[in-house]
Parts: C-alpha cells; structure tokens; sequence
C-alpha cells in the first residue's frame, strides 16, 4: 500500500533525497496505481508526505465490478458463522498492525499519538468485531398464522445483503468513521466500495492488506482515492451499481449525496454536520461539568462532529465555569504528536484553517469578548508552517450570531448565560443542526426531562462521547438521515426478506 516507485527510489538516491511514498488505490484484492495523482499534505508543517491515486470513472467503474463480482463469488456462498471467523481475523489483523495503522493515522491528520492509540485505532478493530458479534446473535422474527383450510402458514424473516455499499468518509476520525460503515456491511454479507477523505488517504488504504492477510475474498473491500464533485466521490455515489451509499460528513455534501441516490431510487444514511450545545445547570458535579466540557470543545482540535460549541451556563455559576474554562484551555499543549505531553494537534488542513480563522475574525468583528485564544498560536520553527490554531473561548454574542448558528468544527466555542430550563430548551433548539447534547445536572428528573425535550439524536447526560455501539447513531434535523448503531447497522445494511410458508 504504502509503495514507494522503483524509479522514483533510484531518481532520489541520486538526488540524497527521499521520494515521497505513493498511495494506491486497493481493487480487486491488489494495489493499484492511479489515474492522476495529487499531494497530500502534512497538518503539521505542511511537507509533502504522500503523492495519492485519484480515481477516474473508469477505476471507480472498476471498483464498483469487483465488488458485484464478489457479491456472486465466494463471499456470497459463505455462511453467516464463515463471514464471522473473517471479522474477527480482520480485528485480528488491525490489531496486529497497531503500530502502523497509528503511524498512518497520525501521519496524515497531525493529532496525538495518544489520542490515536485510545480512540481511533482501538475502534477501528472494535467496528469489526462488535458488528460480528451483532450479526451472529441477531434474532429473526418469526409468526404462525391460521388459514380458512386449518393447516396454518408460518413467516419468517430473513436478512439479505443490499449488495454494493458506497462508503464515503471524512477525515476527522478516519479509521473509525470509515470501519464503522464497513464492519456492518461486511457483516451483513455486502462488499464496499469506500472513498476516504483526500485528506486522509492511508488507513483505508492499509486496511487492504489487513483485509487480503486475513483471507477476505478479493473484492469484498475497494478503496477509490480522489475528492468529491467531478472525482472518485462523485463517480462513485453516481455509479448505478452501487445498491446504498452511507456517507458521513458536511450537510450540503450529504444533500448532493442524497440527490445522487434519488437516481435509482436507492437507499441512504447520512452522519452530518453540527451546532451542538452542552448545557450546565448550577447543581452540576462542577469538576466533572469542566473536564468533559473541555474536552468536547478541543478533543481532536475540536474536529468531532459530536464535539460542543455552544455553551449554556445557569446564571449563578456563569462567572465561575468561564474562569475554569479558561483555565484549562491555556493549559491545553499544543505540539507534536508523539510528545505525550501534547492535548491538541494541528487543524486537518491549511484549507481548513483558513475557514476555522475566519470565525475568529467575525468573531471578534461581531465583538465577542475573547476570554482565551482567537488567533495563531506561536509554535517551533519546525512546525510554524502547520495548520496551528489557538483553543478559543468567546462571551458576549448572542444566539443569532454567525458564531451560535454555524458550525465552524474548530477549538472553540460560545459561553452564554441563561435563566430557566424551558428558556435554555427552546435556544437549544432554535437550531438548524440536531445532532448531539451534553447536559450536565444533578437532577436526574430534569435530565430525563431536558433530553427528552432537546431536538438531538444522541442525549449525554454528566457524560460526552462514551458509546456503546449497540446504541442507535446519528442526527436529527439537518444533521442527519438514518441511524446507524446496533440493529440499526444491521436495518440500513440488509435488505429484510419474509418469507410466508403455507403448511
Ligand atoms: P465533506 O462533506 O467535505 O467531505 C466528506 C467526504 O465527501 C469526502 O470524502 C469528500 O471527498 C466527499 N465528497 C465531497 N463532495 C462530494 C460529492 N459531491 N459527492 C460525493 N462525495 C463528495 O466533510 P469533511 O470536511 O470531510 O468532514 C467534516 C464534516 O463532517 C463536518 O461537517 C462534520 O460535522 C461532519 N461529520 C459528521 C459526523 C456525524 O457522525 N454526523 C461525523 C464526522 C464528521
Ligand atoms: O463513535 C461513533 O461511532 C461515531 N460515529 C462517532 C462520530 C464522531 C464524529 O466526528
């Protein structure tokens, strides 16, 4: 996967230098070269660390046929117990690689190594495994019904594969968020097609050799490398061969994804974007109510689409919590990765740094108090070139405010005071996004009550971020279409068949 050319290797010896290494696209069971090529970047200081294939429609027509062709070939023949023993050595197989696949994921988004080593990798074979288990244990429904002759029928359901799944990821999370749609899909005896983010080309593409060392079938798993408009991603969600398309990433991405599918009629799930709010009540474990509040505004440099930007604070503790959020976010390290002092990496890109800096600017042109940050963090010369922004905290803007209403998916977010639960419910709620909470309290009966009342997809109470992937995923509004999660995987990935018997 990671193969450097033989020319390119001879060209730089010549030179002293190192040719960067090349990212293949992975069908049919083999690494294949591109059609184009384009550069990925470092977060961290923007050197050159990989020249990607990009897909044309031809390699992604190729992807999308390798995968119809192992839905016929052995993939298809094996039992649900066969399909199991794979997902497991899959698991095997990630976890084996441990140290590679941490390399690669921290290689091409900047954030900590200990980040990558608690989250993203560990779920990465986690999404395999829980989703094996899921489809072996799943029960089946089964009804007997009268017929005027006496004799009965039965029914029964059974669960098919929808056939060819079009991933498309992003890059926040890219080992995580890309196993997470290719676990249950595989699971449920589908083949994928998957186009990660060109952001975040080589975990994906390493899972190819994990995939073929645990004896997976040859096109049961394709990785298509490019961008999306006009590339591999919309070559791909508008290829009639692919059955279903799951997606996870920007709202106005997952609205031209949706109009793609509508061709075909062909089913989607969609993971978008987010505005999400924590919300702390004065009788909140206050010590608890800090650590998980900053740590959803900054973990991954504030890039989890679950992660908060709005802050509501009860009135009597205002003052207070602002102090001790601004206390923790410039004690936040920002550094190299494989520094283990280091909480916070680099922005994905100079891109997205761009758009993350520009919320800053309006920011402070709205005239937010900035209680911390706000602007470009000063770092070593070898990493002044990176994708570096300050974690920043604001006061004194308002809910209508471009800084309340957009998702900016940086370091940051918006303090503000309110009075009353029914108050702080409805400013909540005045949102287009839907996605997740955090409400922090005490009080169980108003935390019962304040989820139920709170237009999200995902409740955490005293909590942020802890999953159990039986649990139904995904958002409500414009931040998403479908769940995914536990049986909920497993409706979105097979095709549910009756089957009526008359006795
Ligand atoms: P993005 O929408 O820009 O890109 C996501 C993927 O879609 C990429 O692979 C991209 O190449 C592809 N793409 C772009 N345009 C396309 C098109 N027209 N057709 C087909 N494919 C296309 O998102 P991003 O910047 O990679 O990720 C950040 C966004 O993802 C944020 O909005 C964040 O909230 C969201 N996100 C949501 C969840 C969730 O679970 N709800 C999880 C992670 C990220
Ligand atoms: O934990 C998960 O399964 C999940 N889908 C997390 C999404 C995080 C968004 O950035």
């Amino acid at each position: 996967m990671l193969i450097t050319e033989p020319q390119a290797t001879a060209r730089a010896a010549q030179a002293t230098q190192i040719a960067p290494k090349s990212i293949h696209h992975f069908i049919n069971g083999q690494y294949v070269p591109g059609e184009r090529w384009f550069d990925k970047r470092s977060p961290l200081n923007n050197a050159l660390v990989a020249r990607v294939a990009e897909a044309g429609r031809e390699q992604v027509d190729a992807a999308v046929r390798a995968a119809r062709a192992a839905l016929k070939g052995p993939w298809g023949g094996l039992s649900v117990a066969q399909r199991v023993d794979l997902l497991y050595a899959v698991a095997d197989g990630i976890n084996r690689r441990f140290d590679d696949f941490l390399a690669a994921e921290v290689e091409d988004t900047g954030k900590p190594m200990s980040l990558a080593r608690h989250v993203d990798i560990p779920r990465g074979a986690a999404n395999f495994k829980v989703f094996a288990d899921m489809i072996k244990n799943v029960p089946t429904e089964f009804f007997e019904m009268a017929t005027p002759d006496g004799q009965g029928a039965i029914n029964y359901s059974m669960r098919r594969p929808v056939g060819v799944v079009g991933v498309i990821c992003p890059w926040n999370l890219p080992l995580l968020l890309m196993t997470w749609k290719v676990g249950p899909a595989l699971a449920c005896g589908n083949t994928v097609v998957v186009k990660p983010s060109e952001e975040t080309p080589q975990t994906a593409a390493l899972l190819g050799e994990v995939m073929n060392a645990a004896g997976v079938p040859p096109g049961v798993y394709n990785v298509v490398h490019g961008f999306g408009p006009d590339s591999a991603g919309e070559f791909l969600t508008t290829h009639r061969g692919v059955n279903a398309i799951t997606f996870t990433g920007e709202t106005r991405t997952g609205a031209a994804i949706m109009k793609a599918a509508a061709d075909g009629a062909r089913p989607v799930s969609l993971e978008m974007g987010g505005k999400n709010a924590a919300i702390v009540f004065a009788d909140c474990d206050f010590e608890a109510a800090i650590e998980g509040t900053l740590r959803s505004c900054f973990a991954n440099c504030g890039q989890v689409c679950l992660g908060t930007e709005r802050v509501y604070v009860e009135r009597p503790i205002f003052e207070r919590f602002v102090a001790a959020l601004k206390h923790g976010a410039e004690h936040m390290q920002l550094g190299p990765p494989e520094d283990p002092a280091t909480g916070m990496g680099p922005l994905i890109s100079q891109e997205h740094r761009g758009k993350v800096l520009s919320y800053y600017q309006k920011a402070a042109a709205l005239g937010a108090t900035v209680i911390t940050g706000g602007g470009v963090p000063d770092m070593s010369a070898e990493l002044q070139d990176g994708a570096w922004v300050q974690p920043t905290i604001w006061t004194g803007l308002g809910d209508e405010s471009a800084i309340a209403r957009e998702e900016i998916f940086g370091p940051c977010a918006l303090v503000m005071p309110f009075d009353r639960e029914d108050e702080v419910i409805r400013r909540v709620n005045d949102n287009a996004y839907g996605l997740a909470t955090a409400i922090w309290t005490t009080n169980l009966s108003r935390a019962h009550r304040v989820a139920a009342a709170i237009e999200v997809g995902i409740a955490w109470v005293n909590s942020w971020f802890l999953r159990d992937l039986r649990t139904p995923f995904g958002g409500a509004k414009q931040s998403g279409i479908g769940r995914e999660g536990g049986v909920h995987s497993l409706e979105f990935y097979t095709e549910l068949k009756n089957v009526c018997i008359k006795l």
